[in-house]
């Protein structure tokens, strides 16, 4: 009774190089020299990034999950979604809490992934059209920043967006992402938000800056990506993993730090880079939330929010918001 999922393809491996191409010709011109965190997740990358959702100190999967667990009977009751569309969806592990959740309570059709890797999404919904035979299954393969309006159709829609994805983006593009969204949505569709909170310092620099180095490791994978992409020959030894709590932006900052003075070469970009010793290479903003702030943020954009979440500590929340 199944048919094969239809899957819409936006982008495609080169286009993906060419973004990668005008980031590094932007990013390593500027003064600090910065690359978008996107670049973090090729295969080896996703494999660290699942390792870190592991670690003792990690907390915000765990939290995510655990208010997931906890409460999906009431987003289900909360959101009556007859169709869910899952933004930045990876192997929609969490989803599934979700999904099921929507089996046992509501009246679910329709689920769509929509990630930038096609194999992410080809995978996850080989894996759901076995679980879940009776949903309707699809997905885009797109940037979620750019082809929203290829947001799939349905009916009683809930858009999702979890793992605290948009804490990885700054405040002008988390407005333009909640607007955009919001003018696909009729009135009365939904949004399902997951946010990481502001919380005592030490827990969250330890969330980035774990004893094992495994978000070490992350980080400098960016540097095996450039060298992989463009014939580079950066030495990631050479650089130190350093992780800095910005209090007045409410966000954590990864950064590599040049451990010496070097030079770089990106062969295929014809791009020799200098690094003056201690020169520090931005690699990713994670922001955390004041609840009330968010709340004003998805205000602005014309959500409401209807309901949240947390987690027992309030370390994480899960917001829901009607269009
Ligand atoms: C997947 C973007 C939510 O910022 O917490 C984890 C990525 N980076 N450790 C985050 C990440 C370093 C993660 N997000």
């Amino acid at each position: 009774m199944t048919t094969n999922p239809q899957i819409t393809v936006l982008i495609d491996d080169s286009d993906l190089h060419n973004e990668l191409r005008a980031d590094v010709r932007g990013g390593m011109a500027s003064h600090p020299k910065w690359m978008p965190p996107k670049w973090f997740y090729d295969k080896r990358g996703s494999a660290l990034f699942e390792q870190i959702t592991q670690l003792p100190d990690y907390y915000p999967t765990r939290c995510e999950t655990e208010i997931l667990l906890e409460h999906s009977k009431d987003i289900v009751t909360a959101a009556k979604a007859h169709t869910i569309v899952e933004l930045g969806s990876g192997m929609s592990e969490k989803t599934r809490i979700l999904l099921d959740a929507f089996h046992n309570h509501g009246d679910l059709r329709a689920y769509y992934p929509f990630d930038v890797s096609d194999v992410t999404v080809e995978d996850s919904l080989e894996i759901l059209t076995q679980t879940y035979p009776h949903l309707k299954l699809g997905g885009v393969v797109g940037d979620f920043t750019r082809h929203l309006h290829h947001l799939p159709t349905g009916e009683g829609r809930l858009v999702v967006l979890l793992g605290s994805t948009i804490g990885n983006m700054l405040p002008t593009e988390r407005a333009e992402l909640l607007t955009n969204l919001r003018q696909e949505l009729k009135p009365g569709e939904q949004f399902l938000l997951g946010a990481d909170l502001v919380k005592d310092t030490q827990t969250l620099i330890a969330a980035y800056d774990d004893p094992q180095g495994v978000t070490a490791k992350f980080n400098k994978n960016l540097l095996h990506v450039l060298n992989r992409h463009f014939d580079g020959d950066f030495q990631p030894e050479n650089f130190s993993h350093v992780v800095i709590w910005d209090d007045k932006a409410a966000v954590i900052e990864m950064r590599l730090r040049a451990q010496k003075g070097m030079r770089v070469d990106l062969s295929a970009l014809d791009m020799e880079l200098t690094f003056q010793a201690g020169e520090d290479l931005h690699t990713s903003v994670s922001t955390k939330f004041r609840p009330d702030a968010l709340r004003a943020e998805l205000d602005a954009a014309g959500f409401g929010v209807t309901h949240h979440w947390d987690d027992e500590r309030n370390y994480y929340t899960l917001l829901l918001a009607e269009a």
